[in-house]
C-alpha cells in the first residue's frame, strides 16, 4: 500500500486529491493545523473523513515537519498547504512569505535528510506569471509576480527546482491556473459570486459587492486538476507542468453565466467603480462595486497552455467553463 502525505487536507484541493488517492488504494495522511472549530466539512461531504489519518501539521514549524516525515516515510508528499488568498497577502506579506514560500524549504530539506525516496509535489501557481510576458503562458514563459503571494510561491517553485537539480530528488511542481468547485473558499471570487447570487435569489441577501469585473482568468474544475496533480508524481521523471483549460473569461462573464442558472439576466450600467448590475426583470440592484475589493496590483489576464501536460501526462480537463458555473450554482441551490 502506497503512503501519501497531503498537506492542506482541509482545503479545496486537499479534499479532492485525498478522495482520488483513497480510490487508488493509498494510505492517506492528512496534514491539518489546529483550529478551534472543526473545518473538515469538505471531507465530510465526500464521506472520507474517517478514511484519512489526520496528522498535526503547521507550515511554520520545522521540527514538526521533520519528525512527521521521518516517522511516516511517505512514498509521495503533496504540499497543498499555503496562505492561498492573494488579497490577504497584501495585508499579511510577511506571514505569506513564510507560509507559502520559505516553509517549502523545511519540507524539502526534511525529505532530503530522512526520507530521500519520497516524491515531492509543490502547488505552484499561474500567479507567478502575474504581469504576463506572453499569451498564452507556457512552462517557458518568464515570471513576473504581482502580489506577495505570487512572490512567495515563486520562491517555493524555484527551491523545489533547485533541490531537484542539486540533490537529484524527485521534486515536481504543478503550475496550476485557477481551479474552482463547490468546495472553493467563500472569499474567492467565483464562490463569492455563486454563494451571493443564490442567497439574493432566495431572499437571504440584498446585493453582491465586488472589485475588478474585468480581470480575466483561465478557470477550470478542481477535481480535474487534482487528477493532474496525481499524474505529475507518477511521471517517469520529476518536472514542472502547467495545468489549465486554455480558455479565459472575465469576472463579468462568470456573473452572467451564473445568473442564467437562476433564470436571471443582468443589465449593466456605468463603468469602473460606478458599475451597477440590475436584475433586468425586476430592476432591482443586485451588484455594485467597492474599491475595498480592488488590489494594489492586479493580474489582468491569465491564459494557460497545458500542451505539455496533455502530451506527456495524457491529462485533459473534462469540465467546461459552463459546466463549472452550473455545478457551483446547483450545489449552492442544494445547500443554501
Ligand atoms: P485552500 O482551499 O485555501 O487550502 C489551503 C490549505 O492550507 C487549508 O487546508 C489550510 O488550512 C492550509 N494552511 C494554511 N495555512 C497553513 C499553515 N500555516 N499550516 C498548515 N496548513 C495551513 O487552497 P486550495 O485552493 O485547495 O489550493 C491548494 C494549493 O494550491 C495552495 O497551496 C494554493 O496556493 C495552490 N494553488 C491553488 C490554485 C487554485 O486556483 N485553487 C491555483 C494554483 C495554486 P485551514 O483550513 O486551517 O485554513
Ligand atoms: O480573484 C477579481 C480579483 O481571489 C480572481 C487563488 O486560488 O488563483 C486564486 O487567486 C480575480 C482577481 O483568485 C473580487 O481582483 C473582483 O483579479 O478568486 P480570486 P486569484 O487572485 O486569481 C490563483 C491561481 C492562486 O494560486 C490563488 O491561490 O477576481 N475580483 N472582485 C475579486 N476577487 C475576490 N476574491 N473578491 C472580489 O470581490
Amino acid at each position: 500500500m502506497k503512503k501519501a502525505i497531503v498537506t492542506g487536507i482541509s482545503g479545496q484541493d486537499g479534499a479532492y486529491l485525498a478522495k482520488i488517492l483513497l480510490d487508488k488504494g493509498y494510505k492517506v495522511y492528512g496534514g491539518l493545523r489546529r483550529t478551534s472549530t472543526s473545518n473538515l466539512w469538505r471531507l465530510d461531504r465526500l464521506g472520507i473523513t474517517n478514511d484519512i489519518e489526520l496528522i498535526s501539521f503547521e507550515l511554520l514549524e520545522q521540527s514538526n515537519i521533520f519528525k512527521m516525515i521521518q516517522k511516516i516515510q511517505p512514498d509521495e508528499f503533496y504540499n497543498l498547504a499555503a496562505q492561498s488568498f492573494v488579497g490577504v497577502s497584501f495585508e499579511q506579506p510577511m506571514y505569506t512569505a513564510h507560509a507559502s514560500g520559505l516553509s517549502v524549504l523545511s519540507i524539502l530539506d526534511a525529505i532530503k535528510s530522512v526520507s530521500p525516496h519520497t516524491k515531492f509535489y509543490q502547488a505552484s501557481t499561474s500567479e507567478m506569471f502575474g504581469k504576463v510576458h506572453e499569451v498564452p503562458q507556457k512552462e517557458t514563459t518568464p515570471f513576473h509576480p504581482r502580489s506577495p503571494y505570487g512572490v512567495a510561491k515563486l520562491y517555493a517553485h524555484w527551491i523545489t527546482k533547485n533541490y531537484r537539480e542539486s540533490y537529484d530528488m524527485f521534486a515536481s511542481s504543478g503550475i496550476l491556473f485557477n481551479h474552482e468547485s463547490p468546495f472553493r473558499g467563500e472569499e474567492f471570487v467565483t464562490r463569492k459570486i455563486t454563494n451571493s447570487l443564490v442567497k439574493i435569489h432566495k431572499g437571504q441577501q440584498e446585493k453582491l459587492t465586488l472589485g475588478n469585473l474585468d480581470a480575466k482568468r483561465d478557470w477550470g474544475f478542481a477535481g480535474d486538476y487534482c487528477q493532474g496533480i496525481h499524474k505529475i508524481l507518477q511521471h517517469n521523471i520529476a518536472d514542472d507542468f502547467i495545468l489549465s483549460t486554455g480558455k479565459t473569461h472575465s469576472v463579468r462573464d462568470f456573473i452572467e453565466k451564473a445568473c442564467l442558472v437562476i433564470d436571471t439576466e443582468v443589465r449593466w450600467e456605468g463603468t469602473g467603480v460606478e458599475t451597477k448590475g440590475f436584475n433586468s426583470k425586476t430592476n432591482k440592484l443586485i451588484i455594485d462595486i467597492s474599491e475595498d475589493f480592488y488590489r494594489p496590483c492586479e493580474v489582468d489576464h491569465l491564459l494557460g497552455d497545458s500542451t505539455k501536460a496533455r502530451e506527456e501526462l495524457n491529462w485533459t480537463p473534462e469540465v467546461s467553463f459552463e459546466g463549472l458555473v452550473t455545478m457551483m450554482m446547483e450545489e449552492e441551490l442544494k445547500y443554501l
